[in-house]
């Protein structure tokens, strides 16, 4: 195997949400350094001893924790990037709020690490502390004066990621460009592309990027992340729209992870394999090995639903199987095989509910994954039956007439479940079924698949 183009290659386990469990961060790092990953960056969001609480010291239990986890990771080749938040609550002016990170950050170095994150994602945009405010120019001037006395108390030959305020955009603009360049050029910038969560990683905007901050991006991916106002998403799709060449102007990619680990595992393998050979990265390929990976002797049932929960910022499609059989169904049954077409939309609806039956209640080996999945794939059960009903309504003349009243309730129960599964692909059928009145005698059909008079 050829070494990868990148330099940096890894997970950050930065999003809101209850944080990975200890087991399964150990049990990550064997993941990752299986595929070639290098870096692991421990910051998660509502971890107290990382944002919230950042200068309170590790002890007991949670500093044997951390230290065996550094241990792991450096037993797989992962370098552990140890993180603070303390843009919360930080007075930039104080000498002593400077000084307690600085140490907490000499307390984790003396378990081993010599990575640093200092992560001023997601905080004020502007200085808070009155004395602040009198020492402060704005806070571009106070972060570059923390981060230089940060990056200056580390020890010799260790490295310091910063995560700045403003972390996406075209790359070069005010704060961003001014930070960089207050700063020394050894020091790593996390960058999201574009977006906080981007659809493409381009080569020209980390061009544009590394010209304004002298240096080249790292970037902090998000993606497979779907917290916030994603967590509706679940986001088990390959990794797609990042540019073959961004290793020319990229430091790397650190890949944010959803609170269902399971889960995350398949977006993981697929960015692992991005990073190792980006020139030969074949998406749906990738993604069919990292589903065997993951769900095992239920992979084919898994892919089956995976395929109807595509919904993320990297895929423009929703559930493309689906939606090829329903448009050929609409299409097919008013102006060519409606017979043929029913035949093919029942099959499709067949194999969704057996996948959805194996998942819920087969042999899973993959219990965790099927677990987290649980809202996904029963919202996806019951669209298969949905997909079903439409079929058998069809067959016996009463697609036009009994469907508002037999289709009504699939939908109003995949809406209850507030998850996204089949994009708004079948919602939108559905509905168009329900609102819609059977033909008048000798009325003109319309080109949907929703009448049998139309279909005849
Ligand atoms: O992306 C960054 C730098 N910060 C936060 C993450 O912690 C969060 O997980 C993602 C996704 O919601 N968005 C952010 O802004």
């Amino acid at each position: 195997m050829t070494a990868s183009p990148f330099a940096i290659r890894g997970v950050i386990e930065g999003f809101y949400g209850t944080p990975w469990t200890h087991e399964q961060r150990l049990e990550l790092a064997g993941f990752l350094g299986e595929r070639g990953m290098n870096t692991f960056v421990y910051s998660p969001k509502d971890d107290p001893l990382v944002r919230q609480d950042w200068r309170q010291a590790y002890s007991g239990a949670e500093l044997a924790r951390l230290s065996e986890l550094i241990e792991r990771c450096a037993a797989h080749g992962l370098d552990l990037v140890y993180c603070l938040s303390p843009g919360l609550s930080i007075e930039y002016s104080s000498e002593s709020d400077r000084s307690l990170l600085s140490e907490k950050f000499d307390s984790i170095a003396d378990l081993g690490v010599t990575s640093f994150g200092l992560l001023l994602d997601d905080i004020p945009g502007e200085l808070q502390h009155p004395s602040d405010r009198s020492v402060f120019a704005g806070l571009v001037e106070a972060h570059a004066r923390l981060v230089g006395d940060v990056h200056d108390r580390l020890a010799e030959g260790s490295r310091l990621f910063v995560c700045p305020t403003q972390y996406w955009g075209y790359g070069d603009e005010e704060y961003i460009s001014r930070l960089g360049q207050s700063i020394d050029p050894r020091i790593e910038l996390f960058w999201t592309g574009r977006a906080i969560c981007s659809a493409t990683l381009d080569l020209a905007d980390a061009e544009v990027f590394a010209k304004a901050t002298g240096r080249a991006p790292t970037y902090w991916d998000n993606y497979p992340v779907n917290d916030v106002a994603m967590r509706h998403e679940l986001h088990v799709g390959p990794y797609r729209g990042r540019d073959r060449e961004l290793f020319r102007s990229s430091r790397g990619v650190i890949a944010n992870g959803m609170e269902l680990f399971e889960s995350s595992k398949i977006a993981f393998a697929t960015i692992a394999d991005y990073l190792a050979d980006p020139a030969g990265y074949d998406p749906e390929e990738s993604w069919h090995r990292a589903i065997a990976a993951v769900a095992g002797d239920d992979a084919e049932a898994y892919t089956v639903f995976a395929d109807n929960v595509r919904s993320s910022c990297l895929a423009a499609e929703d559930a493309p199987l689906l939606q090829h059989a329903l448009e050929s169904f609409a299409f097919e049954s008013v102006y060519g095989d409606p017979e043929h077409a029913a035949d093919e939309l029942d099959e499709v609806a067949d194999r969704m509910l057996a996948a959805a039956e194996r998942l819920l209640r087969g042999p899973a080996r993959t219990r965790r994954l099927v677990a987290e999945a649980r809202p996904w794939i029963e919202a996806f059960k019951i669209g298969a039956r949905a997909v079903k009903c439409v079929v058998e309504l069809y067959r016996s003349g009463r697609l036009g007439s009994d469907g508002p009243t037999e289709l009504a309730p699939f939908l109003g129960r995949i809406r209850d479940l507030r998850v996204r599964v089949f994009g708004d692909v079948l919602d939108m059928t559905l509905s168009e079924l329900i609102v819609r009145r059977p033909p008048a005698e000798n009325a003109q059909p319309t080109p949907t698949p929703h009448s049998k008079e139309a279909a005849s």
